[in-house]
């Protein structure tokens, strides 16, 4: 790599600050942020992104389903461009980094190239993925999974949350239903500057993770049917309550996430029960499970254990079950080159660093299917993410960053 990038530096203080200032859309009284995927608060970020990109000289279009690309032109523009970013939803209670720190690095790096006049090779984009949480529209990583062509985007606009609105319909009502076709288009290359989410780096004093891929997923929804009677009259050998019967289902949910040891994951996050009334035996409950393991062959081995114990408790209580697998995607790697890039950025920045495999979904994972793709952790207070406590030092964001610039350099550089 060319002398003259090693000196490019990233401007650590005025990434802290554009964060702190996004941060401010959506937040909580307990310090996170709530900026819910095509609300007006996610519209607002939104928006503000825009302005940013706009004042950094950057050309921004809008996709079908509301990715945005903002673009700094290179010498070659004929060249596919390197693309960085992250998504701006947040959890319902999320903090303010996951997601919003990949975009700001990317919006850090293109300042820090505007700053040294320094023009690349190819095109350098900064991307924003529409509804990457998967928490008001399900499942996850709807943008960047439309953009790789793993979902049908006339299915995910007519997606809807449990208010029954639409992301088409949101995506018009925030003016963010762009005119951009929905991927089809080349990439040179794809880098995510995340938060790790979880505590390796932090209890190993790590800087930087070097994300050689990320864990398999699969998700699911659960109903279970009984019958709703009164609470007072109704003899306990008579009942078929709907809930008891989807507790004893949630326990051998975590038993089979302790079973798969080392690497699984196994959450159940929602539940919904009908009529939800203290003094109506429940009649029907709805409850979500998400497994995780890196690993496929134990994937589908809990997949196996968990259609197991639900048929086996349905038979012994009489419940109707329906187990409805929503959502499934395998352990992903990253690309090789693509992760040598990063650990050049790590090393060029003698930053302690880490090979990691994610234990969150990224859209990066759908990026790896059309681009070389790679992702920079950093470490997270205590390993806590989607939840409002949430912290990242500025120091190791800024290190983030001056990585991610780096790795983004190495690709949209000739030579
Ligand atoms: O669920 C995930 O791993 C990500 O936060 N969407
Ligand atoms: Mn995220
Ligand atoms: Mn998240």
């Amino acid at each position: 790599m060319p002398a003259v990038m090693d000196n490019l530096r990233i401007n650590g203080d005025r990434l802290w600050a554009s964060l702190m200032e996004l941060a401010r859309i959506g937040a909580t009284p307990k310090g996170g942020v709530c900026r819910l995927a095509l609300t007006d608060l996610d519209r607002q970020g939104r928006d503000l992104f825009i302005r940013w990109c706009k004042e950094a000289g950057c050309t921004v279009t809008v996709d079908g389903i509301g990715n945005i690309f903002a673009r700094r032109p290179g010498r070659d523009n004929s060249l596919p461009p390197v693309m960085t970013g992250s998504h701006l939803d947040t959890q319902p209670t999320g903090g303010r980094f996951d997601g919003a720190y990949g975009v700001m690095a990317g919006l850090e790096v293109v300042r820090t190239l505007n700053d040294a006049g320094f023009e690349t090779d190819a095109p350098v984009e900064i991307v924003v993925w529409t509804n990457e949480e998967g928490t008001r529209f399900s499942p996850a990583m709807i943008g960047s999974g439309a953009f790789a062509g793993v979902f049908d985007l006339g299915a995910e606009l007519g997606k809807t949350d449990l208010e029954g609105k639409t992301i088409g319909a949101e995506l018009e009502r925030i003016g963010y239903k762009g005119a951009a076709p929905v991927g089809g288009r080349k990439v040179g290359a794809y880098f995510e500057a995340h938060i790790e989410q979880g505590p390796i780096l932090e209890a190993e004093n790590k800087t930087i993770g070097i994300v050689t891929g990320a864990q398999g997923q699969r998700w699911y929804e659960i109903t279970v049917v009984g019958q709703e009677a009164h609470a007072g009259p109704t003899p306990m050998a008579r009942r078929k309550d709907a809930l008891v019967g989807a507790a004893r289902m949630i326990h051998e949910v975590n038993r089979i996430g302790h079973k798969h040891q080392p690497g699984a994951c196994a959450t159940v996050g929602h539940v919904q029960v009908m009529p939800n009334s203290r003094n109506v035996i429940p009649g029907r409950v709805f409850f979500t499970v998400d497994f995780r393991n890196p690993k496929d062959e134990a994937l589908t081995a809990m997949d196996r254990d968990l259609r197991r114990a639900c048929q086996a408790i349905s038979a012994e209580t009489g419940l109707e079950t329906e187990v409805k697998e929503f959502w499934y995607f395998a352990p992903t790697p990253f690309d090789a080159a693509c992760i040598s890039a990063v650990r050049r950025g790590a090393e060029l920045g003698g930053y302690s660093h880490r090979d990691i495999i994610s234990g969150a979904g990224h859209d990066a994972v759908y990026m790896a299917r059309v681009a070389p793709t790679g992702m920079i952790f950093v470490p997270c207070e205590g390993g806590i993410s989607h939840n409002e406590i949430e912290n990242a030092a500025p120091a190791d964001l800024a290190a983030g960053c001056a990585v991610l610039l780096q790795a983004v350099l190495g690709r949209a550089v000739k030579g």
